[in-house]
This record gives structure tokens, C-alpha cells and sequence, in this order.
């Protein structure tokens, strides 16, 4: 008797290079069921040397080093603050990471829209996408090439605020949006006019899961475990977030990424959702009754199923 294993769920995951979406990189690099078929780097809470660095490195540790990697040449209407996007040239400077050589051009990677439509298109499986950045790749690859659409089974977004307050605090906005959302508001009101299967983890369940020093010591205490390392490290580089704006880092993309493997953690509630796309509250995910467009929002999380969780996978040896 011959066993059929289901095949792995087929992933794309764009990132855009800020401590977490590389922590979310290699979460998901430890789940099983999960088959990576590209990575995109926007060039939002990063500069996009940085980011494509650090994402060499990891893949060279986890033994993944074909996975393909292409480039966002999008920039959004409301950058990010340059003091964030710097800070992850840290990232590679860390005792783990500085010898790993990984020497690119940029112009050798295929533009972001490009490799999405090309990945989902040849899939034989209908493809997931995974979005721990802005959401401007895959709305212009939908523009681009509309037949993607039909194959795509689910995309999960780290995105939105919508019963909680934002955490964008810069001039002429009124504080209702969250950054990922707020970097690009046209494309993200335009991703939910497309009425795609759409999960979003906003704020309202990643202010439940900070950066925390007790965590950092219970990750600290397995050590000898790699991924556990590079994991206390990035983090402990979130310590002295930018006060400027917030002082607090969250595990937002981390959480995000965890909802592809630990869905029963979560409290979802099914709703009609609009995004402002100008204007004091652009980039606010709102309730709006009658808008048809329904995305599954993440409300909140088990908080020690998560960090559990983290801890177990974090002990994946490449
Ligand atoms: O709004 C959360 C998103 C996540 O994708 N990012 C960081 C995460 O990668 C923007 C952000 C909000 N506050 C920040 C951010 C901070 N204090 N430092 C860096 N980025
Ligand atoms: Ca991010």
C-alpha cells in the first residue's frame, strides 16, 4: 500500500525587512507544512541593501539558499522614519551573522510583481501569501495580471488597527492607522476592494504580544539552540525602540506568521472593512457596514499558546 502525503501548503512571503520579518523568515522556515516558493523585500522599514543581506544570511544558515528573493521597487506615499529603517543594518553586524558571507547586486534579483505572477502562475497548487509589509507588490501584481487572482487560497496580512488606536504618530494624521497600512493607504484600499480571501493580524492582537524581557530570558535559557540565539538578538535590538514615535516594540510580524501554523490561537471575527486612502485617518482600517468587503480579523491571541509555541519551534536545528 502505497501512503499519498498532502502536498505542503505553497507560500509567498513578503517582508519588508524590519527586525521581525526576519524573525518571521525564520519561523517559517521551521514549519513543516509550509513550502517557501519566494521571498519579496519592500523597501519600507529598511533600506533594501540591508534588507537583502540579512535575508542571504539566513537562508545560507537554514541550508535554503535556492529559495528565490526578488525586490520591491515601489515606494510609498508616507515613508517610514529613516531612524527604523536603519536600524536593522544592526542585524548583520551581530556575532551570528557578520562572517556569512553573501556578496549581491542588487539588479540581479527580478522585481517583486514580476516573480508573484510568475510563482503563482506556474504553482500547481493555489498559493498563500504571506505579507509582514506594506501590501504594494501584490495589489500592482493583481493590477498587472489579473489571472493571478483566481489562484491565490489565502493572504495573511500583519496589518490594521480597527477597534484599537494606530500606531502612526506623525504631522496632519489623526493617529487611526497602523504603518504597514499607512505606508501605501491607496493600495491597501484598493487590496480590499479586490474581495480576496483576506486575514489581517492588527494591532488589536499584536498589542497583547511585546518584546518582553521575561521572554527574552526564557529564550535565552536555550541558547545552544541557533535559531534561539539570532531570535534573543534581533529582539534585543527592539530594546531601545525610537521613542520618537512609540516606545514599545510588539511581535507583530512574528504573530502574523504564526497564524499560517497555529491558527486555533487566535479569536477571529469575520467583518466589513474599509481603508481611508487620503486624508487625517488615511491608512485607518474601519468597520463599514455594506462595503461587501470581508476580511477575517485576528481580535486577539493566546498569549502562552504563542509564546510556547515560539519557543518549541525556535529549537529547529537547519
Ligand atoms: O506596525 C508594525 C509593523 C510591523 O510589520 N512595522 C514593524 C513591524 O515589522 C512598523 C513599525 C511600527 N512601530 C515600529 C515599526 C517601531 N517602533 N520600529 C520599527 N518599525
Ligand atoms: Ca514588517
Amino acid at each position: 500500500m502505497t501512503t499519498k502525503t498532502l502536498p505542503k501548503r505553497a507560500i509567498l512571503f513578503d517582508h519588508d525587512g524590519s527586525a521581525d520579518d526576519f524573525l518571521s523568515l525564520v519561523l517559517l522556515l521551521t514549519m513543516k507544512e509550509i513550502n517557501l516558493l519566494g521571498i519579496s523585500i519592500t523597501p519600507a522599514d529598511c533600506f533594501l541593501e540591508d534588507a537583502i543581506s540579512t535575508t542571504l544570511k539566513i537562508l545560507s544558515i537554514a541550508k535554503k539558499k535556492e529559495i528565490e528573493i526578488s525586490t520591491g521597487r515601489f515606494h510609498g506615499i508616507n515613508a517610514f522614519p529613516v531612524e527604523w529603517r536603519a536600524k536593522p543594518k544592526i542585524l548583520n553586524a551581530l556575532p551570528d551573522l557578520v562572517t556569512i558571507d553573501t556578496p549581491f547586486a542588487v539588479d540581479q534579483f527580478k522585481e517583486s510583481t514580476e516573480m508573484f505572477a510568475q510563482r503563482i502562475l506556474t504553482s500547481k497548487e493555489p498559493v498563500s501569501i504571506l505579507m509582514t509589509g506594506p501590501c504594494t507588490n501584490l495589489v500592482h501584481a493583481l493590477d498587472k495580471t489579473p489571472a493571478i487572482k483566481e489562484k491565490i487560497e489565502e493572504i495573511v496580512w500583519m496589518g490594521g488597527a480597527v477597534d484599537v488606536e494606530g500606531n502612526v504618530k506623525t504631522y496632519n494624521h489623526a493617529g487611526t492607522a497602523e504603518w504597514n497600512v499607512y505606508w501605501d493607504p491607496i493600495a491597501s484600499n484598493k487590496l480590499l476592494q479586490h474581495k480576496l480571501p483576506l486575514t489581517i493580524i492588527p494591532l488589536d492582537a499584536c498589542n497583547q504580544v511585546p518584546v518582553s524581557i521575561e521572554f527574552l530570558k526564557q529564550l535565552s535559557s536555550q541558547s545552544e539552540y541557533l535559531y534561539s540565539r539570532l531570535a534573543g538578538q534581533f529582539w534585543a535590538t527592539t530594546i531601545d525602540t525610537i521613542p520618537s514615535y512609540e516606545y514599545i516594540y510588539f511581535m507583530w510580524d512574528v504573530l502574523a506568521t504564526s497564524y499560517l501554523d497555529i491558527p486555533e490561537a487566535f479569536v477571529t471575527e469575520e467583518m466589513e472593512l474599509n481603508v481611508h486612502p487620503t486624508g487625517p485617518n488615511s491608512g485607518n482600517t474601519e468597520r463599514k457596514k455594506g462595503t461587501d468587503q470581508w476580511v477575517k480579523v485576528a481580535k486577539s491571541v493566546n498569549k502562552s499558546y504563542f509564546y510556547d509555541y515560539l519557543l518549541k519551534q525556535f529549537k529547529y536545528t537547519p
